[in-house]
């Protein structure tokens, strides 16, 4: 299970088809082939389960069934279906760290039932622990008198992993999805888990590792590509966690780290990106789970380069970066939009900004006397809805998302599937062939590798292969100039390595 690829779906943005401006299970029906010619062999739903929507799914209100906004169980199962049919397994987005307190849990607590109070975190005295999305991490409750854990928005209230009758529940609803035949998991904040909150712990518990084990033994044991996302490891934290006790890999996201502390607006260096990728790639040896976007993150390429001119331009911007990606050993993570170049929404105004945390983020910036035009470009640079907009299908009204207003506003930058399929530069395509590369020419890919920055180039050893990657705005004279690359996004003229153009070479 290490040389898969796995597309990644954020469904309310993805394709509408009941015209109600939010993307829907149909819509992805609707989609399976597109996502199956570009090479996936797995797709991964964020949370489509019934929730306030809050943050977007990921505050669940009932761990079995549907948002009606999505559609209804059977439409799931026909999704699943769908999915064995073209030989796409389905990987379900578990959130085990927190729930809704609109859930039945944590009205029944707050009602007086001592049972379900057990399934949550209290205190008396909240001490300086502050929640991911801004203020502190614990909100009082009348009813109980006595104040909640949240480490996420005050509507996520944290579950007690500590308490045995909570994990177990979880265990049983895992089990129920892994009956109705998904095949894989993404597994929320899951170094969360162990927290203990009292002793200013929250990744990295020191129960982290016997909950994931009985986790682990009670569901999916190793049947199944198993994910967690986990925000501050290192190599040496997933050596612990995956194997045959725990998960098949991590997400971790020390090359993207640059947004930390959030909102901060400095970058990461090219020699600072390659010694991260060192580190992941060389000792100890883990399989990684790589990517390069995902719904938390604004478009990396908009990071590294900017809005881009035109069509060709973010092309080689797009296909450069996904260079890295199959230069490296592990599963291979494309997030929505990726393979057609989308760039962060810099058409957006304050008003278009929908995420729970953007909107807590600008009122903070409004009280700090910060002027609109700052905290639009702190916005455009870092907030998670730049890669949420909505999928661009087509020249259509609304690009063919959807015939209604759509419910977070359209991204205006860069070019569609339809313009990007119709043209010479198509990313699409491109990642289509590097998909194919990568899948051909795995089991040359080692942990012998070595990335370097030289400059502006990033020169990566992997395996049997040698790679440039030119980061800069100059052209550079390649000196493996006789021999025509393996694979390249250049269309011209191999000795000169144009801005944003790779080569991979046989060493
Ligand atoms: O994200 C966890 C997380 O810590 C960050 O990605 C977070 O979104 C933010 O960047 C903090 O500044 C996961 C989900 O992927 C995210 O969408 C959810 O909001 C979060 O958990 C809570 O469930
Ligand atoms: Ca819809």
């Amino acid at each position: 299970m290490n040389n898969k690829v796995i597309y990644q779906i954020y469904p309310k943005s993805f394709k509408d088809t009941n015209n109600d401006g939010i993307g829907d299970l149909n819509g992805i029906i609707e989609k399976i082939d597109y996502i199956k010619n570009l090479g996936a062999d797995y797709i991964w739903l964020t949370p489509i389960l019934k929730s306030p929507q809050h943050d977007n799914g990921y505050d669940i209100s009932d761990f079995y069934d549907v948002d009606p906004i999505f559609g209804t169980i059977a439409d799931y199962k026909t999704l699943l279906n769908k999915c064995k049919e073209s030989n796409i397994k389905v990987i379900f987005d578990l959130v085990l760290n927190h729930i809704s307190t609109d859930h039945e849990w944590f009205r029944r607590a707050i009602n007086g039932e001592e049972y379900y109070q057990d399934f949550f975190v209290w205190t008396d005295q909240p001490n300086s622990l502050m929640s991911a999305f801004g203020s502190s991490a614990w909100t009082y409750n009348q009813q109980v008198g006595k104040y909640y854990l949240h480490l996420f928005d005050e509507t996520q209230v944290d579950l007690n992993w500590h308490n045995p009758e909570v994990r177990k529940k979880l265990y049983e609803m895992i089990n129920f999805w892994i009956d109705a035949g998904v095949e894989g998991f993404r597994l929320d904040v899951i170094d969360l888990i162990a927290k203990e909150p009292e002793k200013m712990i929250t990744s990295n518990g020191p129960n982290l590792l016997n909950y994931l084990s009985e986790l682990s033994n009670a569901t999916f044991s190793n049947k199944f590509l198993t994910v967690g996302e986990c925000w501050n490891f290192q190599p040496q934290d997933t050596v612990k966690i995956t194997g045959d006790e725990g998960l098949t890999q991590v997400f971790h996201f020390s090359h993207l780290n640059w947004i930390y502390p959030k909102w901060n607006l400095s970058r990461i260096s090219l020699s600072e990106l390659s010694q991260v990728m060192n580190n992941w790639q060389t000792e100890p040896k883990v399989i990684e789970a790589l990517t390069l976007n995902n719904h938390d993150l604004p478009r990396l390429q908009s990071y590294w380069f900017g809005p881009s001119a035109n069509h060709k331009e973010n092309y080689l911007k797009s296909t450069l970066l996904f260079a890295m990606n199959i230069l490296s050993q592990g599963n291979t993570y494309i997030y929505q939009g990726e393979e057609i170049g989308m760039e962060n929404a810099y058409n957006f105004k304050l008003d278009d900004y929908n995420d729970i945390e953007s909107l807590n983020k600008i009122q903070e910036l409004i009280a700090s006397g910060l002027s609109n035009e700052e905290i639009l470009r702190i916005m455009h640079t870092v907030s998670r809805d730049n890669a949420r907009t909505p999928m661009k299908w087509d020249s259509s009204q609304n690009y063919g998302f959807s015939n209604s207003k759509p419910w977070l506003e359209l991204n205006e930058c860069n070019q569609n599937v339809e313009e990007d399929l119709a043209s010479q530069y198509s990313v699409y395509k491109k990642y289509q062939e590097m998909i194919n590369w990568k899948k051909n020419n795995y089991n040359d890919l080692t942990f012998d590798y070595k990335a370097e920055a030289v400059d502006k180039v990033l020169m990566i050893k992997s395996g049997k292969f040698i790679a440039k990657l030119n980061f800069g705005t100059k052209p550079i004279i390649s000196e493996i100039n006789e021999v025509k690359p393996l694979l390249t996004n250049k269309v011209d003229n191999f000795s000169v390595l144009q801005p944003y153009e790779f080569i991979i070479f046989k060493r």
